[in-house]
């Protein structure tokens, strides 16, 4: 394996000192050790991979040198644009070099929304032109791919891929991070949350714990899941998913649960669900301040005011609570129609015996629109 420190020393030296991107579970460690090595400058975790892209991009016009962008391979998606239109040769030919996350590998075991993906990973970037190297588990192999693909970037002034495999970097733990203030765990707000809506209302729920610990909710509950649409991938798309079952639905209350990680990455989104403000909405975000799912690299969740944002964009009410009692009396209070944006601060962690779905994506598709047509 390689330690982060080796791999981030290696850059540095071949003159990489900016790093920006989406954090990864495969690349947990090295996210962890840019984190609490690299100045807040030269380090900034950014809304989504395209954005990433975009500010890699800013920096190398200001100084001429390469930047790094580290994302999961499902981030390849919202990067696809700025490589094509921004990066590309055939454009403004701005050279970077990309950190990617194999989740999904084929041959290695993955969650669902990992396989397609894992399966297009290097075919997407053949598309795209990007060169790439599958990064190896040995250090010193490592040192001369990472020569080889700076050398390359210098000669050709292209983008260059490295790809990294499962289980590829060592440990590292993160040390610098701010515990937040909040006690309630994410997984006590959304058994809240859940015990007290409606019997006939749809829960959309994002990416990462918040759908694990909803799917463990229900079991513990013995209920099924047909009322919860779990979007297992897809991050930051959850409450547009709502949005149109909201809007085709006016009879039933329909709840997103987000997160504050992925309500920033498309935070468009809310926008949109403001400009067509369906009654029947009620957007609640489970605001860690961290991309917990993946190992609490920081987020700027507890730094923007949601409820501002949530007024802002024209929804009816929004309120912010972070305890128990504020919470259920939050809920109490949300009998009455007209879009909603409940923030629920609570602090970062999970249980470490959570499962996962044991329904696949399909059969979760079919019981949520067979239960929609009741
Ligand atoms: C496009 C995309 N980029 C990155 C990921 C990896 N990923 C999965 S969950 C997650 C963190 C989600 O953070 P948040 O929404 O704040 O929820 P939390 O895990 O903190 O409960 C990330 C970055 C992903 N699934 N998709």
């Amino acid at each position: 394996m390689i330690t982060p420190k080796f791999f981030i020393e290696k850059l540095q030296n071949e003159g990489v000192d900016f790093f920006t991107g989406v954090p990864d579970s495969l690349l947990k460690n090295v996210c962890a050790y840019i984190n609490d090595y690299i100045d807040a400058n030269h380090n900034i975790i950014a809304a989504n991979e395209g954005g990433a892209v975009a500010l890699a991009a800013g920096y190398h016009l200001a100084t001429g040198k390469v930047g790094c962008v580290f994302m999961q391979n499902s981030g390849e998606g919202n990067a696809v644009n700025p490589l094509t239109s921004l990066t590309d040769r055939d454009v403004y030919h701005i050279p970077l070099l990309l950190l990617i996350g194999w989740r999904g590998r084929p041959g290695v075991h993955d969650e669902p929304q990992h396989v397609k993906q894992g399966k297009i990973t290097t075919d997407l970037l053949n598309v795209l032109g990007v060169n790439y190297e599958v990064l190896s588990k040995e250090e010193n192999k490592a040192a001369m791919q990472i020569e080889k693909a700076m050398q390359t970037i210098r000669e050709t002034g292209d983008v260059f891929a490295l790809v990294v495999e499962k289980d590829t970097f060592d440990s590292y733990t993160i040390q610098n991070v701010e515990p937040n203030e909040y006690t309630m765990s994410r997984e006590e707000a959304i058994q809240i949350v859940a015990s007290c809506i409606p019997d006939n209302a749809i829960i959309v729920s994002t990416t990462g714990m918040i759908s694990r610990e909803l799917f463990e909710y229900r079991a513990a509950k013995g209920q099924g899941h047909e009322r919860d649409f779990l979007t297992v991938g897809s991050m930051g798309h959850a409450s547009m998913i709502a949005l149109g079952i909201a809007l085709q639905h006016p009879e039933r209350k329909v709840y997103c649960f987000d997160g504050d990680g992925a309500s920033i990455m498309h935070m468009g989104n809310m926008a949109i669900i403001g400009s067509r403000r369906p009654s029947n909405f009620i957007h609640v975000v489970f605001n860690n301040g961290a991309h917990d799912s993946v190992g609490g690299q920081p987020t700027v969740g507890m730094i923007i005011d949601l409820v501002e944002i949530a007024h802002a964009m024209h929804y009816e009410d929004a309120v912010c609570v972070w305890t128990q009692k504020q919470l259920k009396n939050a809920l109490d209070n949300m009998t009455s129609n007209g879009l909603q944006l409940l923030e629920i601060r609570v602090k970062k962690g999970n249980r470490k015996d959570l499962g996962r779905p044991t329904t696949t994506p399909i059969q979760n598709k079919d019981a949520l629109m067979n239960f929609l047509k009741k």
